[in-house]
């Protein structure tokens, strides 16, 4: 196995400016530490910025930091203060921090600072590609990184890419309001693994890609062109030894007894976040008042320490957070403390990791009440902390870690009273059931650890990309591709059957948005030029819009998928007499469903009738489509009718008329020496049915097809279709 590349906003490091120069040193994170037991004895680089503005290093700087951080396996990426301003502070904490954590009144939408993040994601993309090799696993983390996964992928479309997102992804009614929502999912969806903490962000995730790029999923599996995505959940776990066993350091426990002998007897609870608005502390804080005023008996015998760690300091947001914290806090001590009780101790600052642990150690109860959290580790810091068994975590129903631990007791963050109650039976559980509910989390946590989480997602990420391999076996390589583009030339009789809508073009949300562009025109003429050459576009379009499309292009036209056809030059001829009868009975059925369904429609054809539903809620329609299948099954068992699940629609027309046999006079009789023919759904099946095995059918797109070969999107069939244009010019000029 290759090396592993991990990507973040931020590199485990702290630089510092000495006397005698520039120092790094490593900070302990869970990420690293996760990682370290996985990479042992393998190759690994660490991708990030160095926490220091360009500006601020001259270019012996930036060199001796190289260095000095090559040492710890990691590679910068320098940016500017201005980069940072845009891409940190602005895109990555002010558009998505807030609408990703439901705070959407927050998020500002500004195109100066999107700019900067695509412009920061590129510039990270860039620093990949200089050291990744084929075989590498990259891992990108994070919200600030989401275009990097589709950056990488656009230049190695075989490399092994897993992303993780540490926050919560946001309910498609959230997430829709994004501008750039669409960038962002096809970002994200250039990773063969996405991660999340919850299987409720991956829902989420899936039904605003499902929503907004109408792509469907099997048990969390994604198609995308022909890559197989997989989306996924996976809890991050602590470094449970490092909290369980630190009781036994003696820094930690001379800590411990400093602070025991400050509080004396009474019951601690213990709260402490980064000071942030999604983390609730102002909601908790009202909460403790609130329940001081109700239980009054606990007054004195009950403190809160409030730990607040600075965050983003000198963004208004955070400082007026911070005003209306501190007067809070002045408030409750002003009112309800006596001379020689404070009701609540706090403190804005980071401790040390011992001082932490003792506070853990400390705490009769945790209150850990945000109001949206993508995992929250501290809840389970504290839980590993307590080898004594002994305490109670109060945890908010909106922290991911919630869904693991179902013995804390769990509370809705903007809920006072329960948040109230919830102190009061942390504060009166008997140690008896404190102990059980401690220590059915606690073997769950040190079971499913940071090192296992690391290990779970760069084993599934291995896995998934070995699916792809399986699934690739028909791709259309290069080497095929050059075979192809050969016989092409050297051919003098040559046949192209070419479906038009997800071969030739994208599909658009309306299907009359899908016209030909200006290239694919010059394309199709070229080709349909060549002597020799006999290009036949088979579509299942109408006659008309066929013709409008594509008349200046000089090729063969075959309509409805095979009802009708008309060879260039010639009028269009019908496939046979036209059953009307069984249309009358069936498309007031299906205009019933459509007047109860927004966003359908029916369209009648000449040999079918068609229900769409690009436009439909995609619930919806699949229950919609499920009830018109039922109701229309029992109607056409004695016609000579069949029902076809296509595209985001469902036809249903006569058995004898399909695309094979519209193909049928081009093929018999003919001496071709070169046959091509492409499509994208089933109803191309019955054409690659009837080329000869020597002929070249290509599906485009993933799934089961009877054709020899598969390529991805319709941008690199175009891409062939015009190497094969451009060959014969060649050859002839
Ligand atoms: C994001 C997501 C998700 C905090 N204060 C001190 C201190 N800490 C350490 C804790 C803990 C970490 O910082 C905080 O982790 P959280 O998970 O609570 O929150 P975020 O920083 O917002 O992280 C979050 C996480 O990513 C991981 O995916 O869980 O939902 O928002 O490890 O111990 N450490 C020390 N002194 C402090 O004062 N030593």
């Amino acid at each position: 196995m290759g090396k592993l590349i991990v990507v973040s906003n931020r590199l485990p490091v702290n630089i510092s400016r000495h006397s005698d120069g520039l120092k790094v040193q490593r900070s302990v994170g869970g990420l690293a530490t996760g990682l370290a037991s996985y990479l042992a004895g393998r190759e690994r680089l660490w991708i990030g910025w160095p926490g220091i503005h360009k500006e601020d290093l001259s270019h012996k700087d930036q060199q001796e930091i190289t260095d000095l951080l090559a040492e710890q396996d990691c590679k910068p990426v320098f940016l500017t203060g201005m980069q940072i301003h845009g891409f940190y502070e602005g895109f990555s904490n002010k558009t998505i921090w807030p609408l990703f954590h439901y705070f959407s009144q927050f998020a500002e939408f500004e195109i100066r600072t999107w700019k900067q993040y695509r412009k920061v994601n590129e510039l990270f993309c860039k620093e990949v590609l200089r050291v990744v090799e084929p075989d590498d696993q990259i891992w990108v983390h994070d919200y600030q990184l989401m275009l990097l996964p589709g950056m990488l992928r656009e230049k190695l479309p075989h490399v092994k890419i897993g992303f993780f997102l540490h926050i919560p992804f946001p309910s498609f009614e959230i997430f829709r309001l994004l501008p750039w929502r669409i960038e962002i999912l096809q970002g994200l969806l250039g990773a063969d693994l996405v991660g999340f903490h919850t299987y409720d962000y991956v829902r989420h995730f899936l039904s605003s890609i499902q929503r907004l790029c109408g792509l469907d999923n099997t048990m969390g599996l994604v198609s995308v062109n022909s890559r197989q995505i997989k989306i996924d959940a996976f809890p991050m776990g602590i470094d449970y030894t490092r909290y369980a066993h630190a009781g036994q350091r003696k820094k930690v426990q001379e800590e411990l007894s400093e602070l025991r002998k400050k509080v004396g007897r009474r019951k601690v609870i213990f709260s402490v976040d980064r000071l942030d608005y999604t983390k609730g502390i102002l909601q908790r804080l009202e909460a403790f008042d609130w329940y001081l005023s109700t239980h009054p008996q606990m007054r004195g015998k009950v403190v809160m320490i409030l730990l607040a760690v600075p965050s983003r300091t000198g963004v208004e947001d955070y400082d007026q957070l911070r005003n209306h914290l501190e007067q809070l806090v002045g408030r409750i001590n002003g009112s309800l403390g006596t001379i020689g009780w404070i009701p609540v101790w706090y403190l804005f600052r980071a401790v040390p990791f011992e001082r932490l642990v003792a506070l853990y150690k400390l705490a009769d109860a945790a209150l850990i009440t945000p109001l949206r959290d993508g995992m929250n580790l501290i809840a389970k810091e504290y839980l590993a902390a307590k080898d004594d068994q002994r305490g109670v975590l109060i945890l908010s129903e909106m922290a991911g870690a919630a869904s693991e631990l179902p013995e804390a007791l769990t509370v809705n963050a903007f809920d006072k009273k329960a948040i109230v109650e919830a102190i009061d039976r942390a504060l009166t559980m008997p140690a008896a059931e404190q102990k059980r509910r401690m220590r059915l989390m606690r073997e769950r946590l040190s079971r499913y650890t940071v090192v296992r989480w690391a290990h779970d997602f760069l084993d599934s990420l291995e896995h998934q990309h070995q699916q792809q391999s399986t699934l690739g076996g028909r791709r259309l390589s290069l080497k095929i591709s050059r075979g192809l583009l050969k016989e092409y030339k050297q051919a003098s009789r040559r046949l192209l059957l070419l479906d038009y809508d997800g071969t030739l073009v994208d599909f658009a949300a309306r299907p009359e948005d899908a016209g030909p562009d200006e290239e694919l025109i010059e394309l199709l003429k070229t080709l349909a030029g060549q002597p020799g050459n006999e290009l036949v576009i088979i579509s299942g379009r109408d006659r008309k819009t066929l013709d409008r499309w594509l008349k200046k292009t000089s090729a063969s036209l075959i309509a409805e998928h095979g009802a009708w056809s008309k060879p260039a030059g010639r009028r269009w001829t019908s496939m046979g007499p036209r059953e009307r009868d069984w249309k009358l009975v069936i498309r007031p059925i299906l205009e019933v469903f459509s007047d109860r369904t927004p966003g359908s429609s029916v369209e009648e054809k000449a040999y079918s009738l068609v229900w769409h539903y690009r436009q439909v809620a995609p619930e919806l329609a699949m229950v919609r489509t499920q009830e018109i299948k039922d109701a229309l099954n029992k109607l056409i068992v004695n016609m000579d009718l069949g029902l076809y699940e296509g595209n985001k629609i469902l036809e249903i027309k006569s058995t004898g008329i399909h695309k094979g046999r519209a193909a049928e006079p081009w093929l018999v009789g003919e001496p071709w020496d070169f046959v091509l023919a492409a499509g994208d759904d089933y109803t191309d099946e019955d054409l690659f049915a009837v080329i000869s095995k020597e002929g070249y059918s290509i599906k485009i797109g993933s799934g089961p097809s009877r054709a020899r070969f598969t390529m991805e999107s319709v941008g690199q069939f175009r891409t062939l279709l015009t190497e094969l244009a451009g060959s014969c010019h060649a050859a002839s000029g």
